[in-house]
């Protein structure tokens, strides 16, 4: 990458954090809620890279039941330990980096992390809605986290290795779903051919991630695309599926990995994909996707709402509120902030 291509406030910010990455030993890292390839291919990434520096690292899956199956294939995943982070002791810690995670309550919904820690702790980050909650955050809204991750490597001159390459190049690639979603620009172009030389298997990787479906997420599929309704002049499409649907058709949770709001927003004129699941009695999940960020940008949405993420694709999660109450939230609030 062209060094003048870095983008200044990860020049800025790459040698504080490499200072406080000196002064630890034993650095903890985790997956955020619902870990999707950018969260779960950033840890990958950065705990080879701090063992390159000599230090301890361990990774933590977060509040997910599994990592995805489609996941395994991440050079690495094998290592992460199945703990939230309720149930680690930070004293075995001096440090802890932050990966893809807006705001604490992405680390951990069951324990939500109260900031400051006891320990140090890094929040690194490409999502607009970033709180800065950590001792040193570094927010550059960009591609993915991978991508800032890239940046900060090449500054700290560590060797990129294949494994690292390919799960730099995950991130990039799901997060810009497919180098489609913005910002996505000649500069993350200059990063891939160096990747790809590194781990020219990139093509078997998505291969593997995308053709590694459970028969239990088409069958969520099948109730959800059942469900749907449009609202505000058809500009919003919204599919729900309940607890009470999961349960009956004896979906495990954590198999829950579907492309609706994609597919919802694909439709000409529903501007807004939206797909609300009641995860648990109470606790619905609204995850959404704007055909246009810049016309209907759903951070904002989100935001107002108690959620967060990117013009294009944002999530909201509404305890002790039913499907029927988070729709119409959504839906009240949208009207008001589109003009709809
Ligand atoms: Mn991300």
């Amino acid at each position: 990458m062209n060094p003048s291509d870095i983008s200044p406030v990860i020049l800025e910010k790459a040698p504080i954090i490499l200072a406080e990455i000196k002064k630890a030993n034993n650095i903890l890292l985790h997956c955020h809620i619902s870990p999707d390839p950018d969260s779960v291919c950033s840890a990958l990434a950065t705990k080879a890279a701090l063992e390159q520096l000599g230090k301890k690292v361990t990774i933590i899956l977060g509040d997910a039941e599994t990592l995805p199956q489609g996941f395994m294939g991440f050079p690495g995943a094998n290592t992460i330990v199945k703990k939230s982070f309720g149930e680690i002791d930070l004293k075995e810690f001096d440090l802890f980096i932050i990966v893809d995670s807006g705001s604490p309550d992405r680390i951990s919904y069951k324990a939500v992390p109260v900031f400051p820690l006891s320990i140090r702790s890094v929040n690194i980050d490409h999502h607009q809605s970033n709180t800065s909650f950590a001792d040193v955050n570094l927010v550059d809204v960009s591609v993915s986290a991978t991508y800032i991750l890239f940046q900060l490597f090449t500054i700290w001159n560590i060797e990129i290795t294949h494994d690292i390459a390919l799960n730099l190049f995950m991130g990039i690639y799901t997060d810009s779903g497919g180098f489609k979603y913005s910002p996505i620009d000649y500069k993350v172009f200059q990063v891939l051919p160096i990747l790809t030389k590194i781990a020219p298997d990139f093509g078997k990787a998505i291969f593997d991630m995308e053709n590694n479906e459970s028969k239990d997420a088409i069958f969520f599929e099948a109730l959800a695309l059942n469900s749907i309704e449009t609202f505000l002049g058809d500009n919003i499409a919204i599919a729900t599926v309940s607890f009470k649907q999961i349960q009956e058709h004896n979906i495990p949770i954590d198999s829950i990995h579907t492309d609706i709001p994609n597919k919802l927003k694909s439709v000409v004129g529903w501007n807004i994909g939206i797909m609300l699941t009641e995860r648990e009695p109470g606790l619905v999940r609204a995850s959404m996707r704007s055909r246009d960020g810049n016309k209907f940008d759903v951070s904002k949405l989100a935001v107002a709402l108690g959620g967060g993420g990117h013009r294009a694709a944002a999530g909201i999660r509404f305890p002790n509120t039913t499907l029927e109450e988070a729709k119409e939230k959504i839906v009240s609030k949208a009207k008001e902030l589109y003009n709809l």
